[in-house]
């Protein structure tokens, strides 16, 4: 069979296996497309069928999570854990809380964290965890009381050297001190569980900020290889999460100015630069809507709809939401107007036709599995020091994540010129991440 025929064959078993499950189907058929020169170059895959076992979760979990709300009534969530690839380390990646969450996202979550984490070179295998719980309009007790829930039955699933936990959409610092809260009540063990966690009982200085900060940091190498630099450059950021607003944070830090961000109703546009700190007032304090950014800076038009922010003019566009929130349509209005870096902070936020629209018109394009892959860093660097059961300062721990991003982006230019490719990051970065693990597999046998 042709390399070809041996890739089309395993992602038919992939939709037949996975009905319905369309952002699963997507991230693979993105990964298996790109694998096609190494499937060639080594046969030994195919022969031991890597690709038909890399696309099968070693493991899927599903439970139910009931709660009781404020006014007595009774709840009831479904909670996921896919524990999708150990062969470089325990199953890290984080877990969402959001209404759209099924099956179908956690497994395409699971899938693209373990070529992440295995870009970082840290030891992490690949999983993801979630519920179609919603957090929005809900009190702390109701949250505290859901993730207890949540925790009870997970924590019969995960531990500091088996699953590792961490947050995603609507999982925060919060989420996480009430699950790691629970899991240390019933298991009995203060460990390294979960990462993201408090500064005061073993959470890593830099990881809030991490994703965001990283992100930038990897679109900062890129321009340097082109002689340039965030300073002076316009910038559009989608969302107003975690992600969204560090790497702002971080942009501006840069000397670069952000001109809109958004959430899931609509985006904003200050021609003057995005003031943060009413940004993190909001979103971080308040838990309000980002249009609220309006009513206390009259620079600022607020639009209804998210879609909108992609036309704005800009230099750089980091889509920091959620999946394929940037589609074909916003990518021409991107091309259009001169933009000419796309990094990926949010998980799969661009769908296969606007990454295609970007490659063509030779936009650089930094795919989330190397580009978002700063907050797993960090994460990682977490891990290293609840195991040292020390602290690192800031400056190490920002050090360290700086470098992983640089030697990301030179791992994924290299694998991608090295089979052809120069330029397209989206085959550099499912290369490089993938051989590694390949490789691991082959050595551990048929497992
Ligand atoms: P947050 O919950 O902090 O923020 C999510 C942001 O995205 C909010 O502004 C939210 O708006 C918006 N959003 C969420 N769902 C939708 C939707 N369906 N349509 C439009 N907007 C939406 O999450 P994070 O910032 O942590 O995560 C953002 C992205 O980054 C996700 O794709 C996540 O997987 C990815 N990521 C996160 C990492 C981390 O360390 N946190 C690491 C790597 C990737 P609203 O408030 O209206 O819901
Ligand atoms: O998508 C991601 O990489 C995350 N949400 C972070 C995972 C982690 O374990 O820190």
């Amino acid at each position: 069979m042709s390399s070809k025929n041996v890739i089309e064959s395993v992602y038919e078993q992939v939709l037949k296996r996975n009905p319905g499950e369309n952002e699963f189907h997507q991230a693979v058929k993105e990964v298996l497309d790109s694998l096609i020169p190494v499937i060639e170059e080594n046969p030994q895959y195919v022969d031991s069928r890597i690709l038909d076992r890399i696309v099968e979760p070693e493991r899927v979990l599903m439970f139910r999570v009931p709660w009781i709300d404020d006014a007595g009534k009774v709840q009831v969530n479904r909670g996921f854990r896919v524990q999708f690839n150990s062969a470089i380390g325990p199953y890290k990646g984080g877990i969402r809380f959001h209404p759209s969450v099924y099956l179908g996202i956690i497994k395409f979550l699971g899938f693209e964290q373990i070529f992440k984490n295995s870009l970082t070179g840290l030891m992490m295998g690949g999983g993801k965890g979630g519920s179609d719980f919603d957090p929005k309009g809900k009190s702390n007790n109701e949250v505290m009381r859901f993730c207890q829930s949540f925790m009870t039955e997970l924590c019969k699933h995960i531990g500091a050297d088996t699953d590792v936990p961490a947050g995603d959409i609507g999982v925060g610092g919060r989420e996480v001190g009430y699950m790691f809260g629970q899991y240390k009540r019933i298991r009995n063990e203060f460990v390294g569980v979960l990462t993201g966690k408090g500064l005061q009982w073993g959470g890593s200085l830099v990881r809030t900020e991490a994703t965001g900060y990283g992100l930038v940091y990897i679109v900062d190498e890129l321009l340097k290889e082109k002689g340039e630099s965030f300073e002076g450059k316009t910038v559009t950021v989608s969302g107003s999460g975690n992600v969204a607003i560090y790497a702002t944070e971080k942009v501006q830090q840069l000397g670069g100015k952000v001109v809109a961000m958004s959430d899931s109703n609509g985006f904003i546009y200050d021609p003057q630069g995005i003031k943060l700190d009413t940004v993190k007032q909001i979103k971080e304090v308040e838990r309000k809507r980002i249009k609220e950014y309006c009513t206390i800076h009259t620079s600022a038009k607020y639009t209804e709809g998210c879609n909108g922010i992609w036309t704005v003019k800009c230099d750089v566009a980091l889509p920091c939401a959620t999946q394929n929130e940037l589609d074909g349509a916003s990518a021409k209005a991107l091309v259009k107007n001169g933009c000419k870096v796309v990094a990926e902070g949010a998980n799969m936020p661009t769908t296969p036709d606007g990454a295609d629209i970007f490659i063509e018109n030779n936009v650089a394009f930094l795919p989330g599995k190397a580009a978002n892959a700063g907050g797993v860093a960090v994460s990682g660097l977490e891990m290293a020091q609840n195991s040292q059961r020390y602290a690192w300062t800031f400056e190490r721990a920002d050090a360290e994540l700086k470098n992983i991003m640089v030697n990301i982006y030179k791992n994924i230019s290299s694998a991608a010129e090295k089979y052809g490719k120069k330029g397209n990051y989206i085959v550099g970065a499912n290369i490089a991440g993938f051989v590694k693990v390949a490789d691991s597999m082959l050595a551990q046998g048929v497992i």
